[in-house]
């Protein structure tokens, strides 16, 4: 194992079990959303995977530890630090390390850990993706590269409109990505159902999922899934309400001439700031709701994997 990963007890005895385990990135925890509600809801999410028969592992670095498997202690550290934790991607993780530095993963850096740990299935918020405008700036999140290296089903609420949909989906394509829609032929926009464009398959049920990742591996071809869940009816925001902030926000962050790694965060926070308490709410039950379809897909995965060893 990895001189540099500290796997939590829990989660090392569910791995070694062949019992189903689900990552969780921090940055959602530091950066995503504000104190206290960013805590609850690390914490809440974690009950719902145990609820439905998983662990849950929530990763992180600190003090220069790869940790997958945090204490409710170490989760409120980082949701009080808050921003004054780096947000830690791909290029950041080795000089955290050497630093002994702490550091709130990203999607990338989620996925790299978990896979390091042996974990498959990972449930977040959104992905980072292509930005508006990348044709002149080249801002593309590291997550692209990394779904197409790195082992791990990724279970998210589609995209922000705060990225190129369009282009986000084109890069997947080219890096041999698979966009599953849960139940859905269109990609989910995050706060909404909708976005007008199309995954490349609807599936609609977490053993199709499990079937499919599984089939991927034994095919012996690298890198992840992406898994687009969209947000339950009733807690998703009007397309128009929402794309008018979002235009707004991106339209300061032009105008700040906010750039690299600052633009998700800044748009994240502004998103929020100008649509209130709503769109917390909004982000707080789409997290929740990918966190059940990441347990039981973890758990069809388990099985699969059960079946294989005989
Ligand atoms: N998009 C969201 N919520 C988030 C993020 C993205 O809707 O919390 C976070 C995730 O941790 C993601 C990261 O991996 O931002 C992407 O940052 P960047 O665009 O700098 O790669
Ligand atoms: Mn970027």
């Amino acid at each position: 194992m990895n001189k540099y990963l500290d796997i939590s007890e829990q989660v090392r005895e569910a791995l070694a079990a062949g019992k189903p385990v689900v990552a969780l990135e921090s940055t959602i925890i530091s950066h995503g959303m504000p104190y206290p509600q960013n805590v609850e809801t690390a914490l809440n999410v974690e009950k719902i995977i145990r609820e439905l028969g998983a662990v849950p592992a929530t990763i992180a670095i600190i003090g220069g530890r790869l940790k997958a498997g945090l204490s409710p202690e170490e989760i409120d550290y980082l949701g009080r630090s808050g921003s004054a934790v780096a947000k830690a991607s791909r290029r950041d993780l080795p000089v955290l390390v050497a630093r002994g530095a702490d550091g709130a993963t990203t999607v990338t850096t989620t996925m790299m850990i978990a896979a390091m740990a042996g974990i498959r299935v990972f449930a977040t918020g959104g992905i980072g993706g292509v930005h508006r405008g990348a044709e002149t700036t080249m801002d593309i999140s590291a997550d692209l590269e990394e779904l197409a290296q790195t082992p791990v089903v990724v279970v998210c609420a589609g995209a922000k409109a705060i990225l190129d949909l369009g282009l986000t989906l084109e890069y997947l394509e080219t890096k041999g990505v698979t966009v599953v829609g849960y139940g859905t032929e269109e990609l989910p926009a995050f706060y909404s159902r909708k976005s007008g464009f199309g995954v490349d398959y609807r599936m609609d049920t977490p053993e199709e999922i499990a079937k499919a990742f599984h089939v991927k591996q034994e095919l012996g071809l690298c890198g992840g899934m992406l898994v687009t869940n969209p947000i339950p009816e009733e807690y998703s925001m009007p397309e128009d309400v929402i794309n008018s902030v979002i235009d707004t926000a991106v339209a300061e962050c032009a105008a700040q001439g906010i750039h690299g790694k600052e633009t998700t965060p800044f748009l994240l926070k502004r998103v929020k700031e100008l649509t209130g308490g709503e769109s917390l709410e909004s982000n707080i039950q789409l997290v929740y709701n990918n966190a059940r379809l990441a347990a039981k897909t973890a758990a069809a995965l388990a099985a699969l994997e059960e079946n294989d060893r005989g």
